[in-house]
């Protein structure tokens, strides 16, 4: 399930047990010619069988991801191992309806149904249902509880291990987000992929149970499936994000030239050759997926950054709470609703230390109303404000889209949640800090470029990473990568797209996919990518619409309740209309369209070329 956010519908629809409305069709009802009224009441009975089964699985799998146990785990596999076989009998049912001629509403719930799941099981195949619902779920919980405990005497990492000698992700995080001796950051980077070693062969198997099942619904593969939510067919959407990445990557190409030259100078030809990938474990990010944290190795000579967020933060003594409170003060000061009580009595804000959690941050609602938390671990920095905001935004969607009817409560394009509250955190420029008290003193004009390339560590370069990480999927789901290709075409795209290499040759058994939370997640990951295209068009549309005339990075639309109104009537579409429909209503456009991420960077752009106008760029 995702990471981001659950509601009723998602889980339903990542996993549903239709025994209940089973239990009122009549024993024939297969063999008797579907009419329009058959259809209506079906998506009537799917509504409400949907909406009572999924607030109990949604409570489950919030204990199990709050504590790990073999007992959450169980009872988890047994929740998901039921909301799966309810979600194909959902999916084959619809599948009936679909050449039928339909009012819209009910033609899009049809589709919705037929396309809920993210892994669905063989139909009637009860022994591979139970056997898909454990292994994602050990899967997950391998994840959550992996830790790395250093062998022998000859570790770097000791200084930063726990009581028992082991360092958990966020320990061996924080080693690559703020160290600069090359064995140390290797040895966090190995150390972390040792965890998903055992992961691989149930992966393997997981995909064949599930290709299964995709082939069951009509399906050639998962991936194909999962091309097919996007209200487009398939092979139409896989072009459509190569367009986008062919026309970023020259920004990215840009960015990756400059940075792979300032390691150079930091750490030498011999780790970082200037004809070659960077080494994945320089980058300040244990996956190479954004890069705020080198910035000061890369950073525009001469001049210092506009400011330090998490400088900041620490001057002011911000309590992991304080960084929620002023995330949720942004959201209400463009006119959103204040969140509920209960989303501070019952969210999870700290890493407990004395059980096991999963820590990769997430939004959640539980009853599909008003119980909405996040849980993560927070720490007190830049990337955590950013991630709360990130957070709080898929919150503010799904509380916008409870007013739907129960299948329409999501969002029409799985980019649009990512991209909400990433759309907000855009507009913590200085200005704003200043309005809120963070920042004293406004930062001159120049120093913008600062500001800029620190944004773009982490916006521009994660492009390709949100790009590949499906892409990798794709391959595997389709067959063409077997269990005994995995890591080394997972490296092969990493190298192609982001210039990013494994810093060591990697052991046969190596299964390095899994060692990134959406893999043993099954998280669909394409949502990233289309992220990082929509937050900008979101952000010049409501720039536009404030008036804004300015650069586009200098654009805060604190306390804009015009602004925020439009937003939300986005917002309150939910699922209700195509993604198309929803992105026109407040953009303009119905297009998927990157001028303005690049609209953007473009004092950035013209910066790059000319720091790169003398190097040989590319790998
Ligand atoms: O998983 C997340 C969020 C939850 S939906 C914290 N993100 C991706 C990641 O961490 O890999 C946000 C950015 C990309
Ligand atoms: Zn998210």
């Amino acid at each position: 399930m995702g990471p981001s956010k659950r509601t009723i519908a998602q889980h339903f629809l990542l996993g549903a047990s239709l025994f209940a409305l089973a239990a009122c069709e009549p024993a024939n009802e297969q063999s008797k010619t579907p009419t329009v009224d058959d259809a209506i009441a079906f998506v009537e009975r799917a509504e409400a069988t949907v909406t009572r089964e999924s607030e109990a699985a949604a409570r489950t799998a919030w204990v199990n991801a709050n504590f790990i146990t073999f007992d959450t785990n169980w009872l988890s596999a047994k929740s998901s191992e039921k909301m799966t076989t309810l979600g194909v009998e959902l999916a084959q049912e619809a599948s009936l309806y679909r050449d039928l001629d339909l009012p819209a509403d009910i033609a899009r719930k049809i589709e919705l149904l037929r396309l809920g799941l993210t892994l669905p099981a063989p139909q009637g195949d009860a022994e591979a249902t139970a056997e898909l619902a454990e292994i994602t779920t050990n899967l997950e919980a391998s994840y959550g509880t992996g830790t790395y405990c250093p062998e022998g005497g000859d570790s770097t990492l000791a200084a930063y291990a726990r009581k028992d000698g082991c360092l958990s992700l966020t320990e061996l995080e924080a080693v690559i987000g703020s160290s600069q001796d090359p064995d140390e950051l290797l040895e966090a980077w190995e150390g972390w992929r040792t965890i998903a070693v055992p992961m691989k062969d149930q992966y393997a198997r997981m995909v064949e149970i599930a290709n299964e099942g995709a082939r069951d619904l009509g399906f050639a593969d998962i991936g194909t499936m999962w091309r097919s939510k996007y209200d487009m067919p398939a092979d139409d959407f896989a072009k459509d994000v190569d367009r986008l990445w062919g026309e970023v990557k020259p920004l990215y190409d840009g960015l990756q030239c400059h940075v792979r030259a300032r390691l150079n100078e930091k750490y030498g030809d011999d780790l970082v050759p200037l004809d070659q990938p960077i080494p994945a474990h320089l980058l300040g990010n244990m996956w190479a997926q954004s890069w705020g944290n080198v910035y000061d190795l890369v950073a525009p000579e001469g001049s210092a950054p506009a400011f330090d967020l998490t400088a900041l933060l620490k001057e002011k003594a911000y309590s992991e709470l304080d960084m929620v409170k002023t995330a949720e003060g942004f959201f209400t000061s463009v006119g959103f609703d204040p969140l509920p009580e209960t989303f501070y009595e019952r969210s999870l804000f700290l890493k407990p230390e004395d059980r096991n959690v999963v820590c990769h941050a997430s939004a959640w609602n539980l009853n599909d109303k008003d119980d909405i938390r996040i849980k993560m671990c927070i720490k007190v920095d830049a990337e955590d404000f950013q991630t709360i905001h990130h957070e709080i935004g898929h919150n503010i969607y799904q509380r916008a889209y409870a007013v739907q009817d129960p299948l329409f409560r999501n969002d029409p394009n799985d980019g649009f949640h990512e991209a909400i509250g990433d759309m907000i955190a855009l507009s913590i420029t200085p200005e704003y800090l200043q309005q809120i008290g963070l920042l004293e003193t406004l930062p001159p004009a120049e120093a913008d470029l600062g500001l800029l390339l620190r944004q773009a560590l982490d916006k521009v370069a994660f492009l390709p990473f949100g790009l590949m990480v499906d892409k990798w999927r794709w391959q595997v789901f389709s067959g063409e990568l077997t269990p005994e290709q995995y890591n080394e075409g997972w490296w092969t795209l990493r190298e192609a797209y982001q210039g990013v290499r494994a810093p060591d040759e990697r052991p046969g058994d190596a299964f390095d996919p899994g060692a990134k939370f959406h893999i043993p997640g099954n998280t669909p990951y394409m949502r990233y990518f289309l992220s990082h295209i929509f937050q900008f068009q979101f952000q010049r549309a409501a720039c536009e619409l404030a008036g804004w005339e300015g650069p586009l990075h200098r654009c805060s639309i604190y306390g804009n309740k015009d602004v925020g109104e439009k937003f939300n009537a986005m917002l309150e579409m939910g699922a209700s209309k195509s993604w198309q429909e929803a992105l026109a209503a407040f953009t303009g456009t119905s297009k998927a369209d990157a001028t303005a991420i690049l609209a953007y960077f473009a004092p950035l752009k013209t910066w790059l070329d000319e720091q790169n106008k003398d190097r040989a760029c590319g790998w």
